[in-house]
């Protein structure tokens, strides 16, 4: 299997909560690299952007507001099959259908405020760490 790069974002609801620390200790258990880690508030229009593939779905101006409504924590993460690992490590969209000991499953409240995101392809990966991290803090 080939070693790939992920992005996760601890997002508003998980730092609102104060469950930084549980997320990140569950994912260096998992045996996720953290190669860059940092938090910052977006903008409605930099989680537009981030987002720009669900524009047009229902749940677009609502997931943006949400993105945006306090601070969050992008982390780029590296691991042989980083991307499938880490999307069975934090469960399904929607917590009512992710496993039981999954992420999601723990902690998140609904489909829109479900505490971390993860990338959905290795291509998308490289993309989505590209989007919160230049190469020199990668390390
Ligand atoms: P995932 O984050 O599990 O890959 P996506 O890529 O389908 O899910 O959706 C991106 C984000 O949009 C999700 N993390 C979730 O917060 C939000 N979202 C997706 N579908 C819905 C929905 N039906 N209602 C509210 N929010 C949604």
């Amino acid at each position: 299997m080939a070693i790939e790069r992920t992005l996760a974002i601890l997002k508003p609801d998980c730092v609102r909560k104060n469950l930084q620390g549980e997320v990140i200790a569950r994912i260096q258990k998992a045996g996720f690299k953290i190669l860059g880690m940092k938090q910052l508030r977006l903008t409605s229009d930099t989680a537009g952007a981030f987002y720009a593939v669900h524009k047009g779905r229902p749940f677009y101006d609502g997931l943006v507001e949400f993105m945006s409504s306090g601070s969050c924590m992008p982390i780029a993460l590296e691991k042989e099959n980083a991307v499938s690992d880490f999307r069975k490590l934090i469960g399904a969209t929607d917590p009512k259908e992710a496993a039981e000991g999954t992420i999601r499953k723990l902690f998140a409240d609904n489909k829109g405020e479900n505490i971390v995101h993860g990338s959905d392809s290795p291509e998308n990966g490289k993309i989505e760490v590209a989007f919160f991290f230049s190469e020199r803090e990668l390390v």
